[in-house]
Formats: structure tokens, C-alpha cells, sequence
């Protein structure tokens, strides 16, 4: 029986993303993403198709290449215009029924206390469908210039992120016990027993006081995490419950998976506690040469000036200043670390060329459905892989051959999750739990003052 894969749709509130641009292309109609039928239309068809969940992107800050924002950004609408995704997500709840809802939000930026609100209203409207990405913002450098407030280096933010969480869980976990809304027109509205008085006192945060909103249905929203550096891994394995990582060779995969999965066991998790999910990106043709022909067509929609400013945005390194043969291994960067890294074998001149056509984004596998739907079971059962994270090159014509061609395929094979009978929270649906609430063993569930703990 073949191991059953959970799916994500990968989205970006913005014309382009992962440092290409694709919006040119005649499919391509996600340059109208500032309006709400290209969502509904996106979350309308992945829910039919059985994905788990649509899950959006989000970056802040502009690219910088010698001081300034490169006139191509606007030109190609590369780093923006881009919308809010929690925003999205409210406007979805009423579009879907089973889908979770994903929403990238960072802990450099955001405030916590107004942070936990936004995501536990989400969550109560949805009937606990929310899940958050916690990122710490690698496109830094630009984006505090926006806020106004101090730039944060790479492993510091990680540690800032850890106190964000800290404070996330008083609000959502200990400041409203479950129940505590009795809503009885004869006696009171709410039990002032299981209302509490949260304090936090530290080196990035302070909050002291009552949460704004009451326990929602999952308390914290699933938490998801993508930092690919040993500090966001670390930082993943103790507070991550889904995990995404890059695409790659089952090798490479298989390497991320289980640093990932060492990292949860050292915070006394189980190893499959974490769900890992891979980054992956298709371009489907009945032939193989057609596939290849649809391909270059993506990859000539590309030019060395959108590689060097995108590239910038996610590093802060201009490449047009180095020698080609500049082995990237004398790089280094405070922002996005992963895109140095995957590249420590490689030179500037050979960055300047694979970024073509998939920027910080996955390698598109390129060939027939079968191709593709065996080349991801062969991925999720080399590497240890619980699912996929479909980034469309081109949305949504991406996402529609994907659901024509591949997924029925991988349906007939048995490698698909089917969808609950019953509407169900992201977290029972996406990582096994047996209720709404985090697992016992997660760190968020010890501020819970109603879990009798042995
Ligand atoms: C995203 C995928 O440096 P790290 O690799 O630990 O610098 C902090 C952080 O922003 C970066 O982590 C960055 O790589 C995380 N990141 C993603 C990473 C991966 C592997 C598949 C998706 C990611 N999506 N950082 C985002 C994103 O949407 N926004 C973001 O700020
Ligand atoms: N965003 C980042 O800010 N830094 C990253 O290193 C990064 N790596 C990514 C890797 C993959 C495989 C994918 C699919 C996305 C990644 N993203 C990253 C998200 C990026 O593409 C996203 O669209 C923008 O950050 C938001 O506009």
C-alpha cells in the first residue's frame, strides 16, 4: 500500500513569486491577484480536488540592488505590489468548507498581541482551519526600512521569534481556557474563572494582561515553518508541526528530513510529530517533448536583470558585482541563508543561470503525468516525505494540468489522503491529532492551565 501524501497549494498575494516572472504568459492569471474571483476561484478548485490546504506566501521590503529598487522590479512586478494573505483568508472562509488556510506572518515585523488576534479571529470563523507560517523575514534589509525599526541579524531572529512564541502561546493557550463562553441569557456571558491574566516580560517583547479574543477552536493555529538555516531548523523542531522544505534529489531531501525530525526528538517529540513537506513544482505534457517545449517556454520568459534583482531581494547580494567564477562559498548573507547555501558547490556565473526559470522556488519536474506522479511517490518514500507543496510555475494553468493529468494518477495509486467525511480541524485533518488542540507533546500545550499534564 502506498504511503498516503498530504498536499498544499503553494500561493503568493502578488503578480510573481520566488524571484521570477511569469506574469506574461498567456495561462499566467495571477497578475490579476488583487482580485478576490482569482482566490476564490484558486481556493474553490483546490478544495474540490482534495488538496489539505492553500497556503500563502509572504514577504516584505523591496530589492535593493547598489542602493536603490531596480526599475525592472516594477516593470516585471517582481517584488511588489502585493496584498495582505491573513486578509485572503477571511475572504475565503465563506468560499470554503474543508480547506485549511495557511498565512505567512513574521515574527521581525509583526506585534504579538495584535498578531494573536488577527490569527485566533481567523480561526473562529473558520471553525479551525488556520494554520501559520512563522517565518522571521529573510528579505529583511528593505523591510525594516519600512517599519522603521532595527535590523535584526539571521540567528538573532530566531531567537526573537522563540520569545514571539512565547508570548503567542500565553494569548492563545493560557489566557482563555476552552469553555469559558457560556453565553447563557439567564446567568453570565462568560466564567471569569477561566479568564486569566497573562505576563510577559522580556528582551524583544512585553505584554501583560487579557487576551483580546477567546480560546478558537484549535487554540494555536498549526504552525508551520520553513527556515532551511541549522537556526530555523532548530527553531522548527521545537515549535513546527508542518515543515516545509525545498525541492532536491531524494538525497538532499532525505538529509533535511531527518536533521528536522533529530531536531523535534531532542524537544522530546516524536518523529513523526513534524510533518515534512516538500516543496515541488510540475510541468506537465502528454510527451516529454512537449513538456520540455512548454518549459523553455517559462524559462524564456526570464532575463538576467529579474535574476540579479530578485536574487538581491532574497540576499541582499548583487551577483552582477562578483567575477562569474566567484565560488559561492565566499558569500554569506543575514537574510534568506538557504539561498546561499543550496548553492555551496556551485559559482556566481552558475547561480546566474539555474536561477532561470525557478528562482528561490522548486525545479519544475518536466514530463508526462506518469513521469511526475512516479517521480514524487519515489521522492516521498526515498526522502521520508509526508507530502507536497504544489508551486505552480504558471497559476493557475499549473495547478489545473497538475489536477487534470497527475493527481489522478497518484488517486488510482492509493498515494492520496482522502478527504474527511466530516468538516475537521487543519490539525486533526493535516497532523493525525485527535482533537483541535496542539498535541500533548508540543511545547505551546504546557501553557495550557485546563491540561492536567503526568
Ligand atoms: C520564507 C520555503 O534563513 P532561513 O532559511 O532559515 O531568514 C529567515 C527566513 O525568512 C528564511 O529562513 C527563509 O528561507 C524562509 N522562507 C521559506 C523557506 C523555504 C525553504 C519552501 C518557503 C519559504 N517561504 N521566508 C518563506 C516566506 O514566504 N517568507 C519568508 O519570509
Ligand atoms: N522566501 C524567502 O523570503 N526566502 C527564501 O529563502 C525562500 N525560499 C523559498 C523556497 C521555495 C522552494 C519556495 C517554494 C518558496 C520560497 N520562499 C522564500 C517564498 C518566496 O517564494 C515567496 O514567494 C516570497 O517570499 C513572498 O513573496
Amino acid at each position: 500500500m502506498a504511503k498516503q501524501l498530504r498536499l498544499g497549494l503553494f500561493e503568493n498575494a502578488q503578480a510573481n513569486d520566488s524571484g521570477t516572472a511569469t506574469w506574461r504568459h498567456p495561462d499566467n492569471k495571477r497578475y490579476l491577484f488583487d482580485s478576490l474571483d482569482y482566490w476564490r476561484g484558486t481556493a474553490r478548485m483546490v478544495e474540490d480536488a482534495g488538496f489539505d490546504f492553500l497556503f500563502l506566501a509572504d514577504a516584505w521590503g523591496w530589492a535593493d540592488v547598489a542602493g536603490d529598487r531596480p526599475e525592472i522590479c516594477s516593470v516585471e512586478g517582481l517584488d511588489l505590489p502585493r496584498l495582505d494573505p491573513a486578509i485572503i483568508l477571511g475572504a475565503l472562509i465563506p468560499e470554503t468548507s474543508r480547506l485549511g488556510l495557511v498565512a505567512t506572518g513574521s515574527t521581525l515585523l509583526e506585534a504579538p498581541y495584535s498578531f494573536a488576534r488577527r490569527m485566533a479571529t481567523l480561526d473562529i470563523l473558520s471553525g479551525g482551519r488556520i494554520g501559520w507560517n512563522v517565518v522571521t523575514t529573510g528579505t529583511a534589509d528593505t523591510a525594516v526600512q519600512g517599519f522603521g525599526v532595527p535590523m535584526v541579524g539571521h540567528d538573532e531572529r530566531y531567537v526573537m521569534a522563540d520569545e514571539f512564541m512565547q508570548v503567542v502561546y500565553k494569548l492563545w493557550e493560557e489566557a482563555w481556557e476552552e469553555g469559558a463562553l457560556e453565553r447563557d441569557k439567564d446567568g453570565r456571558f462568560a466564567d471569569p474563572a477561566k479568564v486569566h491574566r497573562i505576563a510577559h516580560e522580556g528582551t524583544y517583547f512585553r505584554s501583560h494582561g487579557y487576551g483580546n479574543t477567546s480560546r478558537s477552536p484549535q487554540g494555536t493555529p498549526v504552525l508551520f515553518q520553513a527556515g532551511a538555516s541549522p537556526a530555523g531548523r532548530e527553531f522548527g523542531g521545537k515549535h513546527g508541526e508542518a515543515i516545509f522544505v525545498g525541492s532536491g534529489s531524494v538525497e538532499q531531501l532525505l538529509g533535511h528530513s531527518s536533521a528536522i525530525r533529530d531536531e523535534a526528538e531532542k524537544n522530546g517529540r516524536a518523529r513523526t510529530d513534524v510533518k515534512i513537506m516538500s516543496a515541488f513544482a510540475a510541468v506537465v505534457g502528454s510527451t516529454e517533448e512537449e513538456a520540455r517545449r512548454k518549459y523553455a517556454e517559462v524559462a524564456d520568459a526570464q532575463n538576467p536583470e529579474v535574476t540579479v534583482a530578485s536574487y538581491a531581494w532574497f540576499t541582499g547580494l548583487d551577483l552582477s558585482a562578483y567575477a562569474p567564477d566567484t565560488p559561492m562559498s565566499e558569500l554569506s548573507t543575514e537574510l534568506s541563508q538557504t539561498q546561499v547555501a543550496r548553492f555551496a558547490d556551485k559559482t556566481v556565473g552558475d547561480v546566474l543561470g539555474d536561477w532561470h526559470a525557478h528562482g528561490v522556488g522548486a525545479r519544475p519536474i518536466v514530463g508526462t503525468p506518469e513521469q511526475i506522479a512516479d517521480r514524487m511517490i519515489e521522492l516521498a518514500d526515498g526522502a521520508d516525505l509526508d507530502g507536497f507543496l504544489f508551486a505552480p510555475t504558471i497559476p493557475p494553468a499549473s495547478t489545473e494540468d497538475f489536477i487534470e493529468h497527475v493527481l489522478p494518477i497518484l488517486k488510482d495509486r492509493g498515494a492520496i489522503a482522502p478527504q474527511p467525511e466530516q468538516p475537521q480541524s487543519l490539525r486533526e485533518r493535516l497532523i493525525g491529532t485527535s482533537t483541535p488542540a496542539l498535541a500533548e507533546t508540543h511545547i505551546g500545550s504546557s501553557y495550557r492551565k485546563s491540561l492536567t499534564r503526568v
